[in-house]
C-alpha cells in the first residue's frame, strides 16, 4: 500500500478534506503510486508519456495519442446525474438514485488502479477570484496519464487551488478509473462503463473510459453537469454549453459580447475563433473568451455577465483548415504544445492529418496510419473510410489562441449583450432571427431542434430536441431548468437580446450549404447587435425578426439571389407543423413555466394568423 500521507505532505497538500477525499479513493482503487500533480509538472509528465509511448512525436512540442477504438466519444446513454431527490428527474438527465449509483460504482471501481499511479489533480473551473469560484474547485483522481496532461491543457491545474479555499469542504470530487478498455463490452448489453454525477454530494464518478468528455471530469462533468446543478442549487448563476466572444467596432469605440450554445460539433469553436482578428476588412476586431461553456450570473449593477470556466480548447478536428478556420491552426502550430487524439499519423514523418485539413489526401500514403493505427497502404482497394475519426480533436491552452481576448483572465467576467442558440437545421431555420422577449428566447433555447453529431456515440444526424444545447448535460428536471432561466435572466434590469442562428440549411437537392459559414457568420451577429442597438429595423415574422437583404452586410460576397431569398425568410407552413412537435416536446417536462407555454402560444397564433 502507498503511504498516502507521506506522498501528500511531500506535495505540500495541506487542505485535510482533500486529504482525506484522496486517502479513501486510493484505498477503493489501490493504486501502486500516488502523484500530486501541477501545471508545472508538465514537461516531465510529457517525457514520460513519450518514453511510455501515450504520446507520439507529431512536430516540435505537438503530441499524438490514440484512445481505445471503442472509446472516441461521449456515451450519452451511459451517462447519469444521480441525486437522492426524485424531483431532480428530467427527461434527458438519466436520473438515478443517489445512494444506489455510488455503491455500484464504488463496486466497479474496487482494486481497479492496481499496478498504475494515481494521479492527484487539484484544479479551478474559473478564473482566480472569480465571484463563482466557490463553485469551481475541484480535485480529479485518474489513474491514466494522458488525462492528466490534458487536464493540465483544459484547466488550471494546481495545489494552490484547494489549499486557500474560503471554505475547505467546497470542492468537486471528482474520480476517474479508466478501466479495462479492452473488455468493457462497449456498447453492447453487458457494458460496463458508467459515467456519473452524484450531483447533490458534488461527488463525479466515471468508470470506463479515456476519451476527453468522459474522462476529463473539470471539462463537461463539472464545468457543465455538476455546475449547473449547483447554479440551480445556490439560485446564483447558469452553467451552458456555450461559446462566449467580443466584438469591437473600430469606428465607433464600442464593444458587444456574444455567447451562445449550439450542440455538440455545431460550431462553437469555430464561431468563436473563426471570426478572427480584423475580420471583414479592419472595421471590427472579433476576440475569442470560451467555445464550450459559459458560466452566467446577473452583476451588482444589474447586467448579465459571463465567464469561460475552462483554461483550454477541446475542438474537433475535422474540417479545421487554412481557410475555414486559420485561428485554429495557429492555436496548434509547433512549440504550442498542443494534443491530437484520433487524427491520421505518419510516425516516420511525424506528421497528423484529418479530413479537410488539405482538399486532398495526403499524396503519398507511405507511413500514414489511420486512427486506429492501420496503415493506409495496408488498406483493400475501395475501403473509402475516413483517415481521421470523425470526432478527433485537438487540445489546447486558451493562450495560444492568437485572437484570446486581452482580458479573458478577468475574474469579473464580460457584461453579455446577446444570447444566440443554434445549430445544424437543413431546413426551416433561417440565417437569423431575433428575439426581444426574454420568455420566447428561453422558449427559443428550450425548443433548438438540431441534428446531432459524432461527438456522441451512434447518434450522427438524427434529428432531436436539444434545449439550449444542455440535453447531454441538463442535471435536473427541465420545467426546473426553464425557471431557473427565467429568474436568473429575469433578475437582470438590462435584458441581453437573444437570436436563433442557423449556418447549416441545405439545397434539397443536391444538399450544398446555402450559407458559406465560418469567418462569415460575422455578418448576422453584426446585424443582430445593430438590431439590438436599434440602427437597423428589419422585418417582423410570427417567429422573430429577420434582417432584410439590404441590412445585412454581404460586401465581397456572392451569393445566388434565389438562396439568399431562402435563407432570410421563413417557410409559415413547415412552421406551423413544427408548432405541433414542439407542443410534444415541452408537454414532457411536468411543470413548465406558464411564461413559456404563453411565448409558444405567442407563437403559434402568430404562424396561424400569417
Ligand atoms: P463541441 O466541441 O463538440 O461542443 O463542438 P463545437 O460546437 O465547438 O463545434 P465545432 O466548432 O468544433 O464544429 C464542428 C464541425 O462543424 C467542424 O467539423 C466544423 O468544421 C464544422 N463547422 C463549424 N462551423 C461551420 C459553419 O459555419 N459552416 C459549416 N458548413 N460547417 C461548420
Ligand atoms: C462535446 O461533446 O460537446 C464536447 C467534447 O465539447 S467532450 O469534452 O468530449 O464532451
Ligand atoms: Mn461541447
Amino acid at each position: 500500500m502507498v503511504d498516502v500521507e507521506k506522498v501528500l505532505d511531500e506535495a505540500g497538500l495541506k487542505n485535510p478534506h482533500v486529504r482525506e477525499y484522496v486517502a479513501y479513493w486510493a484505498g477503493v482503487t489501490e493504486p501502486e503510486r500516488i502523484e500530486v500533480v501541477n501545471a508545472s509538472d508538465d514537461a516531465r509528465l510529457v517525457a514520460e508519456a513519450l518514453e511510455a509511448g501515450e504520446l507520439l512525436p507529431a512536430g516540435e512540442g505537438l503530441y499524438y495519442s490514440r484512445s481505445y477504438f471503442k472509446d472516441t466519444a461521449r456515451s450519452e446513454e451511459r451517462t447519469i446525474v444521480a441525486t437522492s431527490k426524485p424531483e431532480d428527474k428530467g427527461v434527458y438527465n438519466n436520473w438515478r438514485d443517489a445512494e444506489e449509483m455510488t455503491s455500484s460504482q464504488l463496486e466497479r471501481m474496487r482494486g481497479q488502479s492496481r499496478g498504475k499511479t494515481m494521479y492527484v489533480i487539484p484544479y479551478l473551473m474559473a478564473p482566480p477570484g472569480s465571484p463563482l469560484e466557490a463553485y469551481a474547485a475541484g480535485v480529479e483522481v485518474t489513474d491514466n496519464r494522458p488525462v492528466v496532461l490534458h487536464m493540465i491543457r483544459m484547466a488550471r491545474v494546481g495545489t494552490a487551488h484547494v489549499d486557500n479555499l474560503e471554505d475547505p469542504t467546497s470542492f468537486v470530487r471528482a474520480v476517474h478509473v479508466t478501466g479495462d478498455l479492452e473488455n468493457l463490452g462497449q456498447g453492447t448489453p453487458d457494458d460496463q462503463r458508467y459515467f456519473v454525477t452524484v450531483a447533490d454530494q458534488r461527488t463525479i464518478l466515471h468508470f470506463g473510459s479515456s476519451y476527453g468528455g468522459n474522462a476529463l471530469l473539470g471539462k463537461i462533468a463539472h464545468g457543465l453537469r455538476q455546475a449547473c446543478y449547483d447554479g440551480r442549487a445556490s439560485g446564483k448563476f447558469l452553467a451552458e454549453q456555450f461559446m462566449l466572444l467580443g466584438i469591437t467596432d473600430h469606428e465607433t469605440g464600442k464593444k458587444y459580447h456574444v455567447c451562445g450554445g449550439f450542440p455538440s460539433a455545431s460550431g462553437k469553436t469555430n464561431l468563436a475563433m473563426t471570426l478572427a482578428p480584423d475580420a471583414m476588412g479592419s472595421r471590427y476586431h472579433v476576440e475569442f473568451y470560451g467555445d464550450d461553456i459559459a458560466w452566467l450570473w446577473v452583476g451588482e449593477d444589474g447586467k448579465v455577465y459571463a465567464m469561460n470556466p475552462e483554461n483550454g480548447v477541446f475542438g474537433v478536428a475535422k474540417d479545421t483548415n487554412e481557410l475555414t478556420n486559420p485561428t485554429a491552426l495557429d492555436s496548434i502550430k509547433p512549440g504550442s504544445g498542443a494534443i491530437f487524439t484520433n487524427v491520421a499519423y505518419n510516425p516516420d514523418t511525424q506528421e497528423v492529418w484529418w479530413e479537410g485539413k488539405t482538399p486532398e489526401y495526403p499524396a503519398d500514403v507511405t507511413g500514414w496510419e489511420d486512427w486506429k493505427g492501420e496503415k493506409i497502404s495496408d488498406r483493400e482497394a475501395g475501403d473509402d473510410s475516413p483517415w481521421a475519426h470523425p470526432n478527433s480533436r485537438f487540445t489546447t491552452t486558451l493562450a495560444n489562441v492568437p485572437n484570446v481576448a486581452g482580458d479573458f483572465e478577468d475574474p469579473a467576467g464580460v457584461p453579455v449583450d446577446a444570447i444566440i442558440f443554434g445549430g445544424r437545421t437543413r431546413d426551416r431555420e433561417p440565417l437569423v432571427r431575433a428575439i426581444t422577449d426574454l420568455a420566447e428566447g428561453v422558449y427559443d433555447g428550450l425548443t433548438l431542434g438540431a441534428e446531432a453529431t459524432f461527438a456522441a456515440d451512434g447518434l450522427d444526424g438524427q434529428l432531436r430536441y436539444d434545449p439550449m444545447s444542455m440535453r447531454p448535460f441538463m442535471a435536473y428536471a427541465e420545467a426546473d431548468y426553464a425557471a431557473h432561466w427565467l429568474k436568473i435572466i429575469g433578475a437582470a434590469t438590462q435584458q441581453p437580446i437573444f437570436a436563433h442562428v442557423n449556418w447549416f440549411q441545405r439545397d434539397a437537392e443536391d444538399g450544398h450549404f446555402l450559407w458559406p459559414g465560418y469567418r462569415e457568420n460575422l455578418r448576422p451577429l453584426l446585424w443582430l447587435v445593430k438590431y439590438a442597438a436599434g440602427e437597423v429595423s428589419g422585418r417582423q415574422t410570427p417567429v422573430g425578426v429577420l434582417p432584410t437583404e439590404e441590412e445585412l452586410d454581404l460586401t465581397g460576397l456572392d451569393l445566388p439571389a434565389d438562396e439568399l431569398a431562402r435563407i432570410l425568410d421563413i417557410d409559415v407552413e413547415r412552421w406551423r407543423q413544427e408548432m405541433g412537435f414542439r407542443e410534444e416536446h415541452l408537454q414532457q417536462f411536468d411543470g413548465l413555466p406558464e411564461e413559456i407555454w404563453e411565448a409558444h402560444r405567442r407563437v403559434a397564433q402568430a404562424l396561424a394568423d400569417a
